[in-house]
This record gives structure tokens, C-alpha cells and sequence, in this order.
């Protein structure tokens, strides 16, 4: 069984972490999408908020989980018996980083393969940081993540006043 882990921060799901999730689905047996709890950065979110959302955008793809981890990927991949890595590629920059992840991975955990998904056109300029930028002042994102964001973010504006 070939069992897929897309990793990421998820803060939150977009349409561009959707299309490359979607696409898994259809190459591998099982797409884990695992959320790093890392406490090193300040998520709008919280972990439980991302993993709600990520199954609630999911819930029409028969295999695809949703998980959270803490620490090393390798070490989550190992203990989950997962042997691909699933990374989405939008620029060159995406390059440079994911060349070197994927490059300690496999040092880490040899058996273990990066997979890379080119963007869909579409979404080449999209990512989460931009979507949390738009909707703080109030920009259309309709086109950039599903309905469930964006009323997860409609109810943290009324809630927080950010
Ligand atoms: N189109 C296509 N792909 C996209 C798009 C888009 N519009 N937007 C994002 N993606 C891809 C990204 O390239 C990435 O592959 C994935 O989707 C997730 O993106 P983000 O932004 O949600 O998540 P990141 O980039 O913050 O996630 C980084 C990881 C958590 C994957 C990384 O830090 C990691 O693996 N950390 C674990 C610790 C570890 O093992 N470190 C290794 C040794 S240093």
C-alpha cells in the first residue's frame, strides 16, 4: 500500500494545498495530511481549528486523513510505516527550500521518497500567509480558499478583533 504524507502548516488549508491533495488521492493509496505543531511560529490558527477544517474540505475524498505531528517528519513517517513525502512546488524559492528538506529526509530516512507536485497555474501565487494578509483588510479570498475559511475567519475577526 503506498501511503502518501503531505505535511504542512495549513494556517490555514487553500485552494492550492486542496488541488495538490486532490491530485494525491489519485496517485496514492492513502493521503495523510499531517499538520506540524511547531511552537516555534504563531499560527492564526489553532492546531485543532486547521484540523477541522482540513476534514471538513476533505470529507468528499474517501483517502485522505488528516493527523498532526511534533518534531521530525522522518521520524513521523517512520512510526506510520509512510514512505512518500508529498511537497507542492510553486516558485524557484519553493525550490531551494524543499531541495534541502528533502535532501536531510533522506538522509534521515533513506527509504524514504519526496514526491513533488508541480502548482496548478492557477493557484501559483497563492499561499496561506497571503490569504491571512487579504482577509485582515478585508479582501476578496472567495477565489482562494473554501467556504468553511471563510467563515472560520469570519467568526476569528468577531471574536478576537484582529
Ligand atoms: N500550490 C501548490 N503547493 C502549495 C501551494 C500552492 N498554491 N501552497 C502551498 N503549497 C505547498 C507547499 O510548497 C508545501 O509543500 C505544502 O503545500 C504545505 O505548505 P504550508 O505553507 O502550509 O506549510 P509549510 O511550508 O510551512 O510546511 C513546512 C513543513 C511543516 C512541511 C516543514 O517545516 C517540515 O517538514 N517540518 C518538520 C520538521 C522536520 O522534519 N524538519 C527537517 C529537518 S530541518
Amino acid at each position: 500500500m503506498k501511503i502518501a504524507v503531505y505535511p504542512g502548516s495549513f494556517d490555514p488549508v487553500t485552494y492550492g494545498h486542496l488541488d495538490i491533495i486532490e491530485r494525491g488521492t489519485k496517485i496514492f493509496d492513502k493521503v495523510v495530511v499531517a499538520i506540524l505543531e511547531n511552537p516555534s511560529k504563531n499560527p492564526l490558527f489553532t492546531i485543532e481549528q486547521r484540523k477541522e477544517l482540513l476534514r471538513r474540505v476533505t470529507e468528499g475524498l474517501g483517502n485522505v486523513y488528516v493527523d498532526s505531528f511534533t518534531g521530525l517528519l522522518a521520524d513521523y513517517m517512520i512510526a506510520h510505516k509512510a514512505n512518500v513525502i508529498v511537497k507542492g512546488l510553486r516558485a524557484v524559492s519553493d525550490f531551494e527550500y524543499e531541495l534541502q528538506m528533502a535532501s536531510i529526509n533522506k538522509k534521515l530516512a533513506p527509504e524514504i521518497e519526496t514526491f513533488f507536485m508541480m502548482t496548478n497555474n492557477k493557484y501559483s501565487y497563492l499561499s496561506s500567509s497571503a490569504v491571512k494578509e487579504l482577509a485582515k483588510y478585508g479582501g476578496d479570498i472567495n477565489d482562494l480558499v473554501p467556504p468553511q475559511v471563510i467563515d472560520a475567519f469570519a467568526k476569528l475577526f468577531t471574536t478576537s478583533n484582529i
